[in-house]
């Protein structure tokens, strides 16, 4: 049978290059990772290894759907896509003319990752004047934090792992969540016999795999990496000449941690004065160590500080010099595109504001703060992500999308929580019904992804949608009256790369910048080319395009420590409510998606709370019981799964199930807040103080 190459297209740093088996035109078989690409090298995740289940799924939306029922009854009735287009139009200009273009706000996330599907969103965003998008439900707490210290956004080839002496894996789930690091760490072990250490709240899928595991206190990482790098001071373990010649305020920095001893972080992170002397000699006396710093530590409200702190490390120690050594995050900055022609960036009117993602509850409930003080949102378009499930506060979005007077427009694959709220659905289609390129923030290539079979029934493309859109709405860019394939062309053509026809013949351009500039060796990113171990956190806020005080309240960011330190801003436990809830991802699905396939629901089996054994003892819970957790936003009934692997006084939820499986009708995220953390904000996902109640009636 024939395979043809493609690329994951879903939200996740690996974005796996593809091998699909073609069965017929409208058929796939299987899946399997690329051998020959040296990132992926033939691993990927067993969900994507089955998605002929998620592609020919029996619930797939096929027609347009217009709703008759009363909002999130979940009644509709087909539509032909010009009446459903028609009445998009209508209800949008409807809403322009009463209330300005800024009441309509385009919605979008990653759950493409293609830069055509995903971003093209902001082309109709722009020519229309629309409100602008302020993304932060992802990555903008950890990457505010890596760019106060870096100044640019990229790192140490994740291939030179297999150089490596110890790798760290920090505060991400990578066994889970993106396969492929676990993968290039493992081999690292077997062929040079390579240290893995994991920094986690809990032990994990990756702990257990883990030759040194430290289990830290939820939002303490700040803390560990001041006490590592007073060891490295201390023990002459810091590279002096590397300090003088590629940072700045390195003496502030010895001098400030002089007091942050392992006995001060210890009582912080619950982590033994031994092992952080441990960790820190052995990261101390080994020039190859590699960081691979993840985004589940920095969901918390001091996040962004304490990804600064750990990224701090491989300059304090000079790792950034050797082959192995250094540290990624994400490789997002390597690729520099020029997006013109996708997102319509020649016709952008910065006096247009910005609404923060994370905060589409308090929006839509009409905050004048959240909405900067600007019109109410009269209308969403939302592609591509699934709020009512995935956004924090989930009580307060569910009441935002009940309002009669908000018109939404639901572009999705499948009847999710979001699309049941909506007025008028679109059908769309999947990735490997549409074309669409690739960058990857886990590695270094750039893919394309072609249509390679039929879409069933009428689903349509996000491209073809907005261009469509645009035409009834009178928004003139040539974007619009391009097909896919020449979007993508010129795109790669004008932001300097080979040709669409020479990547499908090439499968992939591996677009790793040199030694030099990937080690920081010609320089951080900062206009002085150093490392700042200071962090300028305003100057954040101007970098992300956030004007005085719109997202983040101003004194907030001004309290944020400069200096590596522990931020205390968390929300910590309370008398009311002892425990710290950490909500990660589950292996079998990825944020919402893939909760409708059948195999992914089985392995889950149930939404668990995992809890420690003596905490489970003293409550009078075992494994099986149900039990409410409840905090100041919201409560949610739970089976109990007592695991030791957890601390006591901090409860896990692994995954984002959907609403319908908890009885109240609302998932994990009534729990979450949506407060936005300093710099930049961002949803602290993992930053949550809740009760836990045993119920009476157990399952
Ligand atoms: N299977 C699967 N894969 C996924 C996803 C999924 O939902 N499922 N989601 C995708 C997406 S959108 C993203 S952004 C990436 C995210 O992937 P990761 O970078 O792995 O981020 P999280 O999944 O949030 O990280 C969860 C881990 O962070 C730990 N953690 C939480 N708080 C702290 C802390 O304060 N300190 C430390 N050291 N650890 C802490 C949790 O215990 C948990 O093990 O994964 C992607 N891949
Ligand atoms: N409690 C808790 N909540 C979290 C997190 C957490 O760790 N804990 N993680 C957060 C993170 S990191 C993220 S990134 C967000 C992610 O949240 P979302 O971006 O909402 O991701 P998904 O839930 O996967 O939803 C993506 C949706 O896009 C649809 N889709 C996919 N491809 C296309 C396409 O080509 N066209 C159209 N129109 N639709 C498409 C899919 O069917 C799916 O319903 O969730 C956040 N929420
Ligand atoms: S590991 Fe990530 S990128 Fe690779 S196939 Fe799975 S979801 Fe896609
Ligand atoms: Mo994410």
């Amino acid at each position: 049978m024939a395979y043809i190459n493609s690329t994951c297209p879903h939200d996740c740093p690996s974005t796996c290059a593809l091998e699909v088996e073609i069965l017929s035109p409208g058929e796939i078989g299987k899946v399997r990772g690329a051998k020959e690409n040296s990132y992926t090298a033939g691993v990927i995740c067993s969900k994507v290894a089955r998605y002929a289940e998620r592609i020919h799924h029996p619930d797939r939306l096929l027609k347009p759907l217009r709703r008759t029922g009363p909002k999130g009854s979940g009644q509709f009735e087909e539509i032909s896509w010009s009446v459903a287009l028609d009445e998009v139009a209508e209800a949008f200009q409807k809403a322009e003319s009463e209330h300005g273009s800024e009441s309509i706000w385009p919605y979008y996330y990653a759950g493409t990752m293609g830069l055509l599907m995903r971003d093209g969103i902001n082309r109709l965003r722009h020519a229309k004047r629309y409100s602008g998008y302020h993304s932060t439900i992802c990555v903008s707490l950890a990457w505010s934090g890596y760019l106060a210290g870096a100044g640019k956004m990229g790192g140490v080839d994740p291939r030179e792992m297999s150089e490596s002496d110890v790798i760290v894996i920090w505060g991400t789930n990578a066994a889970v969540t993106q396969v492929n690091v676990m993968h290039h760490a493992l081999k690292a072990r077997r062929n040079r016999g390579a240290k893995i250490v994991v920094i986690d709240t809990y032990k994990n899928a990756t702990a257990k795999q883990a030759d040194l595991f430290i289990q830290v206190k939820p939002g303490t990482d700040g803390a560990l990496a001041c006490a590592v790098m007073h060891l490295l001071f201390k023990n002459n373990h810091a590279d002096k000449d590397y300090l003088s010649k590629y940072t700045k305020d390195a003496e502030h920095l010895e001098d400030h941690l002089r007091k942050r001893d392992p006995d001060w972080a210890s009582a912080i992170t619950g982590v033994p004065a031994e092992t952080i002397d441990h960790f820190a000699m052995l990261i101390g006396t080994t020039p190859k160590t590699y960081l691979r710093l993840g985004y589940g530590f920095t969901r918390q409200r001091n996040g962004a500080t304490n990804m600064h702190a750990v990224a701090s490390i491989s300059a304090v120690a000079g790792h950034w010099q050797h082959l192995g050594g250094g540290a990624l995050l994400s490789n997002s900055g390597i690729y520099h595109w020029d997006k013109t022609l996708i997102e319509g960036l020649d016709d952008v009117d910065p006096t247009i504001r910005l609404l923060d993602q994370s905060r589409i509850g308090e929006i839509l409930m009409g905050d004048k703060n959240a909405l900067g003080n600007g019109p109410p949102v009269k209308a969403l378009l939302i592609q591509n992500t699934n709020p009512m499930s995935v956004a924090p506060n989930l009580n307060l979005v569910k009441r935002g999308f009940e309002r009669e007077d908000l018109f939404v427009c639901v572009h999705e694959q499948f009847m999710t929580e979001t699309a049941k709220m909506a007025d008028v659905i679109l059908p769309a289609t999947m990735f490997l019904e549409h074309d669409d390129i690739y960058q990857a923030g886990g590695h270094q290539h750039i893919q394309f992804g072609p249509k390679a079979i039929n879409p069933p029934g009428e689903c349509r493309s996000n491209h073809e949608v907005i261009s469509e859109l645009a035409a009834r709405l009178n928004a003139n860019h040539r974007g619009f009256l391009l097909t896919a394939k020449e979007v993508i062309d010129e795109t790669l053509i004008n932001s300097g790369w080979k040709n669409l026809e020479a990547l499908e013949n090439e499968k992939w351009f591996d677009v790793q910048p040199n030694f030099k500039e990937s080690h920081f060796i010609s320089g951080f990113g900062h206009p002085d080319k150093r490392w700042h171990f200071s962090a300028d956190w305003s100057a954040q806020q101007s970098k992300w395009g956030l004007g005085s005080n719109q997202i983040v309240d101003a004194s907030l960011v001004d309290s944020m420590p400069a200096l590596p330190d522990h931020w205390d801003v968390l929300e910590a436990s309370t008398l009311d409510f002892p425990f710290r809830l950490i909500t990660a991802p589950a292996r079998h699905f990825l944020n919402s998606t893939f909760s409708e396939v059948p195999t992914s629901l089985r392995r889950e089996k149930q939404p668990s709370v995992l809890i420690n054994p003596s905490d489970a003892l003293s409550l009078r819970v075992t494994d099986g019981d149900f039990v409410r957790v409840t905090n100041e936003r919201g409560e949610l009934e739970i089976t109990i799964e007592v695991f030791s692997g957890v601390s006591t006084g901090v409860l896990i939820v692994e995954s984002i199930w959907p609403n319908h499986a908890f009885k109240g009708g609302l998932g994990v995220n009534v729990l979450t807040g949506s407060d936005p953390a300093g710099p930049v904000g961002g949803a602290a996902f993992h930053d949550n103080r809740v009760q836990l109640t045993p119920l009476e009636n157990k399952i």
